[in-house]
């Protein structure tokens, strides 16, 4: 069911070349999206009515959802998913909390101090996916963050749903409610993207706008990045698992496949030392497999190009092979995994152990299920309070702590051509800095 890659020998000098991973090409949708968000830019609410029609075959009056349907979603909500929710935003909140930043000044010489001061940005769309993937638990990971950052005013997008009136999944507007969210829009695809970005006579602008999406979400994304800032691109859902001759074949088997579980292009990698247990995990992968409700979509996922199973000869190229790939989500299942673990660079988050699977980080673990894809892990994070904050430099110099830098300004602004800039400072006194 699962390809298998042997690195017993020695390791290629790039292992990117030889790792199982899927490529997503957003570039080819930016021409479709394109004209999808000028139309949004130049007609505003019009336009996202005229394409939810289109796309979602949803006629709406306004696409903004109504208080009342938000709080009947609530009411509607199985009570133990909502305790589990509360639960689940208890956790992150204790996690999210710790990250704020506070302010900090340098005293960088006698009168001359720089802060960094830490500020939220003003205002943040939130798009959360509907059809398939419908996630009460990301509204959570997206909006626990920003509230945590302290954004001021956050707004959430999802698809009309035919089968619910036209509103956004239920679900989804219970997670709303739970979090004191209010302000929701019925909109999906790029049209969401971008009238957060424009703005509408009914929807403010943003100055971000987060979460996953399809291919088209993703698109309009990367096409308005610098209008608004975004995170990072969601691909599809990844993990990773290194795992020595102590790993339990049948846990493996249930996480390669709770992440296969998410989409046929999800991918599930195993590396590891020993071929015992790859032999056992493929035993157990048609049983387990079989015996749940999407065998379907995980038997492609496993069996496609993205997934495998690696064979190292050593647990230091293991985690060789696991900083090349840079998962999205890496489960550590070694004799000694928190040694293993420390040493891991590349990762979107790291799962220690037997009692850390990557499900208990989807909805429970505290930590954040937003995180990098398609190696990303390599140059970023995971969604946190830090996306949404900027870091101000505050400038603070006395009359006395310039004149002492003032030489200093000049030179290097003589050196680059560019006397205006020496000047400004020499203006402010009535001597004269030579040059
Ligand atoms: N594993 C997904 C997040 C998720 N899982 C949502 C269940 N619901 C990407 O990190
Ligand atoms: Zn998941």
């Amino acid at each position: 069911m699962i390809s298998r890659i042997d690195l017993r020998g020695s390791l290629p000098g790039d292992l990117r070349d030889v790792l199982p991973r899927a490529e997503l090409d957003v570039e080819a949708a930016l021409e479709r999206v394109r004209p999808i968000c000028e139309e949004v830019r130049h007609r505003g609410a019009a336009a996202v009515r005229e394409l939810t029609a289109r796309f979602d075959g949803v006629e709406l009056e306004s696409a903004r959802v109504p208080a009342e349907a938000i709080a009947r979603a609530l009411d509607g909500l199985d009570p133990a998913v909502r305790a589990a929710l509360e639960e689940s935003i208890r956790r992150a909140r204790l996690v999210h909390r710790d990250q704020r930043r506070t302010d900090t000044t340098t005293n960088v010489v006698p009168g001359g101090t720089v802060t960094e001061r830490w500020v939220p940005v003003d205002r943040v769309g939130l798009y959360v996916p509907g059809g398939r993937a419908v996630y009460p638990s990301s509204v959570v990971m997206n909006v626990v963050p920003a509230q945590e950052a302290g954004v001021g005013s956050l707004a959430v997008a999802s698809p009309p749903q035919k089968e619910f009136g036209g509103l956004p999944h239920p679900s989804i507007l219970a997670a709303c409610a739970l979090l004191g969210v209010d302000e929701v829009y019925a909109v999906g695809g790029a049209q969401a993207v971008a009238m957060f970005a424009y703005g509408t006579e009914e929807c403010p602008r943003a100055t971000m706008v987060t979460g996953p999406g399809n291919i088209w979400v993703a698109a309009a994304k990367r096409l308005l990045k610098g209008l608004i800032g975004i995170d990072s691109e969601a691909g599809p859902t990844e993990i990773a698992i290194l795992a020595d001759e102590t790993a339990d074949p049948v846990h493996v088997a249930a996480d390669l496949i709770s992440q296969a579980e998410h989409d046929v292009i999800a991918a599930a990698v195993l590396v590891t030392t020993s071929p015992g247990l790859a032999d056992a995990v493929d035993k157990e992968l048609p049983g387990q497999v079989a015996a749940t409700r999407h065998s379907e979509r995980i038997t492609e996922a496993l069996s496609g190009r993205q997934s495998g199973i690696v064979f190292v000869s050593s647990l230091e190229d293991g985690l060789r092979v696991v900083d090349a790939y840079a998962a999205e989500h890496l489960e550590i299942q070694t004799a000694d995994p928190h040694a293993v673990a420390a040493r891991v660079r590349n990762a979107g988050a790291i799962f220690v152990g037997p009692y850390a699977p990557v499900s208990l980080g989807d909805y429970m673990a505290g930590s954040n299920h937003v995180l990098p894809t398609g190696g990303c892990a390599c140059h970023s994070s995971g969604l946190s309070v830090q996306t949404f904050l900027r870091g101000i430099h505050v400038v603070d110099y006395s009359r006395d702590a310039l004149a002492e830098a003032a030489p200093l300004v000049c030179a290097l602004a003589d050196a680059e051509d560019l006397p205006a800039h020496g000047a400004a400072v020499r203006a402010r006194f009535d001597w004269e800095v030579p040059s």
